[in-house]
């Protein structure tokens, strides 16, 4: 994405994209980080031949997964969170801290693919041995464009291997900010780092995680290797953006007060409230919210709820076995679907792996005796009414777990272009819901970069403004 950023100017536009498509080989699921990279490189280089003064580039992907390296040379290939390995990693981790514990340290909601997991069953299998590195997927990008090793605070947070700051206090609250107090974004208070005790609890080298960078902080510009290979002469710096997409898709939402929630609804719909400190409670943690870091040390406090993914890996079976839908015309299909429609839990942690989906969904429904939902047409609006009262019951449970009053909902990313999605969430939240900006992880990261340049200051909210200004939502207002 191309973004023209100044005051009272945002602009975006896609110079290249790319599908994600994992592959599967005989020791499990892969990210097949390569040809991602190879992708990174045709991008860029699409961007710099439309854009010859561009200023800079940042790099956001999804969370917990990262490389190995000793040297310069990957051990590996990256593995997907959704591969199975992980399941001794989570029995080994809690035989040596307890989940207590672990929250008290690092705010983290369990999910078994969390990075200290994943590194629980690497060293199991030793394949720790001889490391010297680890980096996060967007940190890996940019240590091969630029040779620069970081870890990135945002993403870093989703290892579960921070230590969330003494007071735990995180920063500047929402809209207690002096429009100046990020002029420099190396004035952002650390609010974290690196857990060395727990490190070493967990049998884990210390020495293979890198430096921490904020958000902000320039990396690196690029190799001269990578700037031929790109064909370029230009001077483009690679500055730190909130690299784990939550935290870039965040900044974007244009939230005016403390009575703002978000969903940031993509493959994954990531459901909460933006704070300025975390939540540590007991109760807390037995409703698995997370505190991760976001962009200028705020806190997202959220609940992964299973989101898109439900539809797409459905299309997708769906697909393999012979038949291909078009989304909007089932989604259209699916709003007319008459007479009670079957909700259930779309967290169960059997909906996580690759796979046949409806069959698992329908296995679900049969076996606590729910009407089961049949055609595709049922099972699509199944899944849309089942996100929609997960993120209005994680809504409620964020609401009273942090005491914010939520009356207003933003809806960002891919299924703020769900029409059925975003009316059934104004129903079952009776608040008022507003659509939009599809592309926020695409915004939250080139404002990131374009105050780090000077391009514009100030606080998030003045970030936000400058998103409200430049898209405007749609509303829709509870109708059921
Ligand atoms: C969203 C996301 C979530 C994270 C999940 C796995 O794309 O980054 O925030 O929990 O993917 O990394």
């Amino acid at each position: 994405m191309l973004g023209h950023v100044g005051p009272g100017e945002l602009r975006l536009r896609p110079v290249a994209r790319f599908s994600n498509n994992p592959v599967r080989t005989i020791d499990g699921l892969h990210w097949n980080i390569l040809e991602l990279y190879r992708n990174v490189l045709v991008g860029v280089h699409a961007a710099v031949r439309e854009e010859p003064e561009l200023v800079s580039a940042g790099i956001d992907s999804w969370a917990v997964d990262y490389a190995l390296l000793r040297g310069e040379r990957m051990l590996g290939n990256p593995y997907h969170y959704r591969d199975s390995r992980t399941g001794g990693g989570v029995e080994a981790t809690h035989a040596l801290v307890s989940p207590a514990d672990l929250y008290a340290g690092n705010g983290l909601q369990f999910l078994p693919f969390n990075t200290l997991y994943q590194l629980a069953a690497d060293r199991l299998a030793g394949s720790l041995a001889g490391v010297d590195t680890l980096l996060l997927i967007p940190d890996l990008l940019g240590y091969w464009l630029t040779g620069e090793r970081v870890a990135e605070r945002t993403n870093a947070s989703t290892t579960g291997l921070l230590r969330l700051g003494d007071g735990r206090t995180a920063g500047p609250g929402s809209g207690t900010v002096a429009s100046t107090a990020m002029a420099s974004p190396a004035a952002a208070a650390p609010t974290a780092d690196w857990d060395d005790a727990l490190i070493a609890r967990l049998g884990l080298p210390r020495s293979i995680f890198p430096r921490l960078v904020g958000a902000g902080e320039r990396i690196g510009s690029l190799l001269p290797s990578v700037a031929a290979e790109i064909g370029s002469a230009a001077r483009l710096d690679l500055v730190a953006v909130g690299s784990h997409d939550t935290a870039s898709a965040i900044v974007a939402v244009p939230m005016t007060g403390d009575t703002d929630a978000y969903i940031s609804s993509g493959t994954w719909s990531l459901v909460g409230v933006e704070l300025a400190s975390p939540v540590l409670s007991e109760a807390s943690r037995a409703a698995n919210f997370t505190n991760e870091e976001g962009v200028d040390g705020r806190v997202r406090y959220l609940r992964n709820v299973m989101g898109l993914w439900l539809l797409s890996e459905s299309l997708r079976t769906w697909q393999a076995q012979g038949t291909t839908f078009e989304l909007q015309s089932l989604l259209a299909q699916a709003a007319q679907v008459a007479g009670p429609v079957t909700v259930f839990d779309v967290d169960d942690p059997r909906f996580l792996a690759p796979g046949d989906l409806p069959e698992r969904i329908r296995a679900y429904c049969a076996e606590r005796g729910l009407p089961v939902p049949g055609p595709p047409d049922e099972l699509v609006r199944s899944i849309v009414e089942s996100l929609a009262a997960a993120y209005a019951e994680t809504l409620q449970a964020a609401s009273e777990l942090s005491g914010t009053t939520i009356r207003t909902v933003h809806i960002v990313g891919g299924g703020s272009q769900n029409e059925l999605l975003c009316q059934l969430t104004a129903n079952r939240t009776g608040l008022t819901v507003l659509a939009g900006p599809v592309e926020a992880t695409a915004i939250g990261n080139v404002l990131v970069q374009a105050r780090a340049q000077g391009l514009v200051t100030g606080s998030l909210e003045g970030l936000r403004a400058l998103v409200a200004q430049a898209f405007t939502p749609r509303r829709y207002l509870p109708t059921a």
